[in-house]
């Protein structure tokens, strides 16, 4: 068995920097200020967010896997075998690594934000699947999918992108960004998580946890942020606030500030008065029927569906011709 494999990693993210610093800026300087979700994820981040998918009140992951659990061998048949699976967002790898032995992808392309956490999950992963091309990328997918052709061979495209990750898009940004990944499967196409609308009490436990992990993890954008930009956040001055929207159908997580502040980086500041939030995360509910017409208005054929037996969460397929 070779264990000497180790996998190719590309790297785009915070390839500019400079752009993404003044990115961050601009959207702390704007009313309402914001911080955009994918600073939840530096290292630290990642395992706040792994410990969240353990808690009792997140119900998203478990509810996922037990349909990845009673309906793989389904969802495998409808695939078809041999591909270049690309997991969007993979993070600790894990349910795509559950998934290798009923869809025996022939290569699969990990992309990631998280590059570090990212490297380590991959390097584990090729040391236990010696035989699949294991590539992987550490790229902010939000805004645009860069994937070099060389990556995926001459498989065909299925993208992988479970755990309602979609929810952090608007939908009409959901239709822009699966319309980019339609563009890029035909041959192929998309297995996609999506979390569900339920009663509001469930949804707003999920989004704020009696332990206070989510807590910890929403106010963790704010150490990334000092990192990336010089801030000078102090995170116990920030109180964590989630609530559902129930006209967007989204949960909403902000931070709010506990008196009034000031916060300064290298060429700027702003001053917030005490209650005033920076929006961090949306995170969208969909109707299933919805869902699936927003799959066939970005291109893709007729999806099939899989649900819980409470309807809590779907995973689609959604071929590409
Ligand atoms: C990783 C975007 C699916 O929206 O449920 C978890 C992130 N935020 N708890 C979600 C998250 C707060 C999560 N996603």
């Amino acid at each position: 068995m070779p264990d000497s494999k180790s996998p190719r990693f590309i790297q785009t993210w915070l390839a500019d920097v400079e752009a993404e610093r003044v990115a961050a800026r601009n959207a702390l300087l704007a009313t309402p200020a914001s911080v955009a979700p994918k600073f939840f994820y530096d290292r630290l981040g990642s395992h706040l967010f792994e410990a969240i998918t353990e808690l009792p009140e997140y119900y998203p992951t478990r509810t996922e896997a037990t349909i990845f659990a009673s309906h793989g061998t389904d969802m495998a048949k409808a695939i078809g075998a041999g591909m270049a699976l690309i997991d969007l967002g993979a993070g600790n790898c894990a349910k795509a690594a559950r998934l290798f032995p009923l869809l025996e992808p022939r290569r699969y392309l990990a992309v990631d934000i998280s590059v570090e956490f990212l490297r380590e999950a991959l390097r584990e992963l090729q040391r236990d699947h010696p035989h699949v091309h294991i590539a992987g990328l550490g790229q902010d997918f939000s805004t645009k999918l860069d994937i070099a052709a060389d990556l995926l061979g001459d498989d065909r495209p299925v993208f992988f992108y479970p755990g309602s990750s979609i929810g952090n898009f608007t939908p009409d940004e959901a239709l822009g960004f699966l319309r980019r990944v339609r563009e890029r499967a035909s041959g192929g196409g998309l297995l996609i998580g999506v979390d569900l609308v339920k009663p509001r009490a469930v949804l707003e436990a999920a989004y704020d946890d009696a332990l206070g992990v989510t807590a910890a993890f929403n106010r963790n954008a704010l150490l990334n942020l000092n990192r990336l930009i010089g801030s000078d956040f102090v995170p116990s001055q920030w109180r964590h606030v989630a609530f559902f929207d129930a006209a967007k159908s989204r949960i909403e997580m902000h931070l709010e500030a506990s008196e009034a502040l000031a916060v300064a980086w290298p060429g700027g500041d702003r001053r917030f008065a005490a209650g005033e939030r920076i929006h961090t995360e949306n995170s969208c509910k969909y109707a299933a029927s919805d869902f699936a017409d927003l799959l066939v208005r970005a291109g893709f054929d007729a999806p099939t569906r899989w649900t819980d037996p409470a309807g809590w969460f779907a995973v689609f397929w959604a071929p590409a011709r």
